[in-house]
């Protein structure tokens, strides 16, 4: 029986800033929903940024949205299930109902005794793991940090670009680390259809993919970009949920799909749409939103599954934080294990939990 939601605001620094074409990010401001029962709880981490700018999502709009609208629809028995049921009366809204979503499946998995990994189907113990780097301030400083996370034994390179700074970039990545290593570049809508020219000089690299080029609405201009540039497109904000990604599918605006969980609504659409992926031989990896250990966790589980043939942004711990919220998640050669106990397999440590919380507001459930 669920007892209460609690809704855990709390904060923590990055170890550097993060620059994207949208933003750049230096601490995140977190959002956790813990489901408390008579003797199980469940947590899920709401990946929202604090401003609107990845999507048209924010963490305060996130939790406003939690108070007044999703968590009444929850009863002392509502499962995960039956809460995405309930909640598709709200439109979009994804990653305040991934959270809640994540939260549920936690407690029930926890009272079950399975883990969030086999309740998902995954195949596989560890998962190899990428990096997403950051827009740096100079070429110098790129080469620098891409052979640190070399170092750290990351298998892929995600670098993010924006125009101008983008084909050089890759360049002089290239230049320095040699045509084996795995390398992929994340543009975050930064362009339009008419800058295919350009976008087709990055042919000559031998991408793995180019991430989310145009906006998240023009998945039209992402058919006629992908037969203008020969890398192959991924698309990230663009696909909110399995509709998107099988219509996105059907008209050709992307060969690979990059899955999270936060941006499609939760871990049950996620995969749906890796099975509607696998099935027709799309490849498909697990994206990142700079989560701390809670969601973390559950991404590994997600990214276990078969269907993920593709090194995700699935890095550990200290990419982000000094001090994770959970234990630690570790690069050992490249992979990351899957947590295999119950749930998602992590819980919040208390007392670094507790040092990072600015308010926890609970919500009595009723009925
Ligand atoms: O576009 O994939 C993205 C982080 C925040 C918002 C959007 C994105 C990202 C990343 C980093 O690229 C992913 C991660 O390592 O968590
Ligand atoms: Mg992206």
């Amino acid at each position: 029986m669920i007892r209460r939601i609690e809704i855990v605001r709390a904060h923590i620094n990055l170890v550097s800033p993060f620059r994207t074409s949208f933003a750049t990010e230096v601490d995140r401001n977190l959002l956790y929903v813990r489901v408390v029962g008579d003797d199980e709880e469940g947590w899920g981490e709401c990946v929202a940024m604090a401003a609107p700018l990845y999507s048209s999502e924010y963490v305060d709009g996130c939790e406003e949205v939690m108070k007044r609208y999703l968590i009444p629809m929850i009863s002392a028995s509502t499962t995960a299930e039956e809460f995405v049921q309930n909640s598709a009366a709200i439109r979009g809204n994804f990653m305040a109902k991934a959270a809640i979503e994540a939260a549920l499946l936690d407690f029930q998995l926890r009272k079950a005794n399975v883990s969030l990994a086999n309740f998902l189907g995954a195949t596989q113990t560890k998962v190899a793991s990428g990096v997403s780097v950051g827009i740096q301030p100079t070429i110098d400083d790129l080469l620098r940090v891409v052979a640190e996370y070399r170092a750290d034994g990351y298998v892929r390179i995600k670098l993010k670009i924006e125009p101008g700074l983008d084909i050089d970039r890759v360049r002089a990545v290239r230049e320095a680390f040699g045509s084996d290593m795995l390398l992929q570049v994340d543009a975050n809508a930064a362009y339009a259809v008419d800058d295919a020219a350009h976008l087709a000089k990055l042919d000559e690299f031998n991408l793995l993919l180019i991430e989310q080029p145009l906006p998240e609405e023009d998945i039209v201009g992402h058919v006629e970009l992908s037969k203008r540039v020969g890398t192959p497109i991924c698309l990230d904000e663009s696909i909110t949920s399995y509709d998107v990604a099988r219509g996105a599918l059907d008209i050709n605006a992307c060969s690979i799909i990059n899955i999270k969980p936060g941006r499609v609504g939760g871990y049950l659409e996620s995969k749906r749409i890796h099975d509607l992926c696998l099935s027709r031989g799309v490849p498909v990896w697990c994206g990142g939103m700079l989560e701390t250990g809670i969601g973390r966790a559950a991404n590994l589980a997600l990214a276990a599954l078969p269907g993920f043939t593709l090194p995700g942004d699935t890095s550990a711990s200290k990419r982000y934080f000094i001090q994770d919220v959970t234990t630690p998640f570790e690069l050992v050669d490249g992979y990351i294990d899957v947590p295999n106990t119950v749930g998602i397999g992590v819980r919040p440590i208390t007392e670094v939990l507790g040092a990072m919380t600015s308010r926890v507001d609970s919500y009595t459930i009723t009925k």
